[in-house]
């Protein structure tokens, strides 16, 4: 529903319709969050939040945009401030209009001549203007306002100028025979009486409106009892953020420390959901092609994997510190992952864990490392996930062509699966490591050496124990998974962990050691889809001595 029909429809159900001030749209989303019937866009407020007097030195212009700025940040109706209409009738005429447009409820005018002074500024010169020239004022403002709902609020400041009861009424009165919709009557006396007075003198039918901005002891029941139909709450949301501000900038300023102040601060998150960063991220998954979508890189590095193969090479290191021509296993990781667009990066250690110290990237540990295998390894790291999540095994070094094919995945979940593993079994080579096999849904009709293929293939079954003569690949160790994967990956294993902690798994005796094709056989069984990219080598692992010997030799050539 239109703001405007809105505001009605307040104004026609009992009770008393209450308004906050706001002076841009996140303070107007909290006096909507604080469930205020409607937002009152400010002028003390606005012109404070730019550091200038309220006395028509901001143009219209410049208070239209913040009003715009608040009308799109709420649901609830917006009542704009026009000040005194930023010139004579022809002046009100457009800005009701341009105001209107920006899609606020109604908007209200003050008697006050151009340029106006706020109502409480003492020793500055206030003059009233004309009542026959105010009246205009009003005429011109109904005649340009298009829908019919739109409100004008005509509001007298002769209890301020020291005018009298007398003389407020005689102007509410001809404001409302002008045309006004409700009448706004201003006083800065520290007491409710003057207002009540004028209350109780009333003898129109327009509603009233009270802004107990000076006369603060003076409650929404008791104005609405007195005949207030309408409430404003002008400018106290500014003035908190000055108090709270000062007090923040104060202790920075005095204990050095961001700490000091961070029980006096909303938290970051908060600000995010006041903004709506989780409206951002949605419409980015959406809407932005896929391999554009930020990725998370978790690189596993926990385990020792086959100890014996590698003593003693690795009895002071884990296995992706080991050298390979000059540069650890690792940071020829990232130096690959950086070259595919990749720098968010997380390392999940555990065996010497100690060794482990690469700069710019975020650690987990998995100190169960002994106990535990990938896939608990892998969801140590799970508060960093973030964006999409790329799940490389840390002892792996990889052609980029195989992670720029595999950002491009469209599916939710993506594996890379090695096809010169059949090749190699008819040879009857296998590697002793027991790699994780793969059956897919199709053979690849070609994969070209070292490049990935054009085509997306699906996983049917995976696991160390799947029957070679079924499997005709291997996983190498690096899965992509979407914002939704990630999501979807994130709940089964919660689920699992209340299911299988300390039970057999597939083909793990406990859920902790579980290896990732565990997990995702689980997946498969789920009816979940897992897409695979078809390789044909270009990849190298260290699971033995002669591993390390032939990823030398490969580096050099
Ligand atoms: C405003 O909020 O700009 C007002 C109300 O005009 S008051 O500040 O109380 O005068
Ligand atoms: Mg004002």
């Amino acid at each position: 529903m239109r703001g405007t029909s809105q505001f009605r429809l307040l104004l026609r159900r009992p009770g008393p319709v209450v308004l906050a001030g706001a002076h841009h749209g996140l303070s107007a989303r909290l006096v909507e969050e604080a469930q205020f019937d409607a937002v009152w866009a400010s002028g003390f407020e606005i012109s404070a939040a730019h550091a200038v007097p309220d006395a028509n030195i901001l143009t219209m212009a410049e208070n239209l945009a913040v009003v715009k700025n608040i009308t799109e940040a709420v649901t609830i109706p917006v009542i704009a401030d026009g000040d005194n209409g930023y010139g004579n009738a022809v002046n009100v005429m457009r800005m009701v209009q341009e105001y209107e447009k920006a899609g606020v409820a109604g908007i209200s005018i003050e008697d006050q001549v151009f340029p106006k002074r706020c109502s409480f500024y003492a020793g500055v010169k206030r003059e009233l203007e004309r009542i026959e020239e105010f009246c205009g004022k009003i005429r011109a403002a109904k005649r340009a306002q298009t829908d019919p709902d739109f409100v004008i609020i005509a509001r007298t400041e002769a209890l301020i100028a020291g005018w009298g009861l007398d003389e407020a009424l005689r102007r509410a009165r001809a404001y409302a025979q002008a045309g006004a919709d409700l009448i706004l009557v201003h006083s800065k006396s520290s007491r409710p009486d003057e207002v009540m007075a004028f209350a109780r003198a009333w003898d129109g039918d327009r509603p009233l409106v009270a802004v107990p901005t000076t006369y603060h002891t003076a409650s929404v029941e008791e104005l609405y009892a007195a005949g207030f139909e309408v409430v404003i709450f002008a400018n106290q949301g500014i003035r908190a953020a000055i108090k709270s501000m000062r007090e923040v900038f104060g202790r920075l300023r005095s204990e050095h420390r961001g700490s000091a102040v961070e029980d006096r601060i909303a938290p970051l998150g908060e600000v995010y959901r006041l903004i709506g960063v989780e409206q951002l991220r949605a419409s980015e998954a959406e809407y932005l092609p896929a391999e554009d979508r930020p990725v998370t890189a978790v690189i596993v590095a926990a385990g020792k994997g086959f100890e014996q193969e590698l003593m003693p090479l690795i009895a002071d290191r884990p296995k992706a510190m080991l050298d390979v021509r000059g540069k650890t296993i690792l940071e020829r990781q990232i130096e690959a992952l950086g070259a595919c667009g990749i720098r968010r990066i997380v390392i999940v250690r555990g065996y010497r864990k100690e060794k482990i110290t690469l700069p710019g990237i975020r650690y987990y540990d998995n100190d169960r490392y002994e106990e535990t295998n990938v896939l608990t390894s892998f969801f140590c790291a799970e508060e960093a996930f973030e964006g999409r999540v790329l799940l490389l095994y840390g002892d792996i070094l990889f052609d980029t062509a195989i992670v720029e094919k595999l950002l491009r995945s469209p599916a939710d979940i993506t594996i890379v699966v090695d096809h010169a593993w059949s090749e190699n079994r008819l040879q009857g080579i296998e590697h002793p490591s027991r790699p994780e096999r793969v059956k897919t849904l199709r053979r690849p009709v070609s994969v070209s050496r070292f490049l990935p293929s054009d085509t997306w293939n699906t996983v049917v079954k995976i696991g160390r124990a799947l029957d070679p003569s079924e499997a005709n690949a291997e996983f190498i160790g690096m899965a992509l998974f979407s914002e939704r994967g990630v999501e979807r990956v994130k709940a089964i294993y919660h689920e699992l962990q209340r299911r299988y902690s300390g039970r057999p798994f597939h083909e793990a005796a406990t859920l902790e050691q579980a290896s990732l094709s565990d997990f995702l056989q689980e997946l498969i069984d789920r009816d979940m889809e897992i897409a695979a990219l078809d390789i044909y080598k270009g990849w190298m692992e260290v699971d033995t001595f002669e591993d390390y010997r032939k990823m030398w030799a490969e580096i050099e050539s």
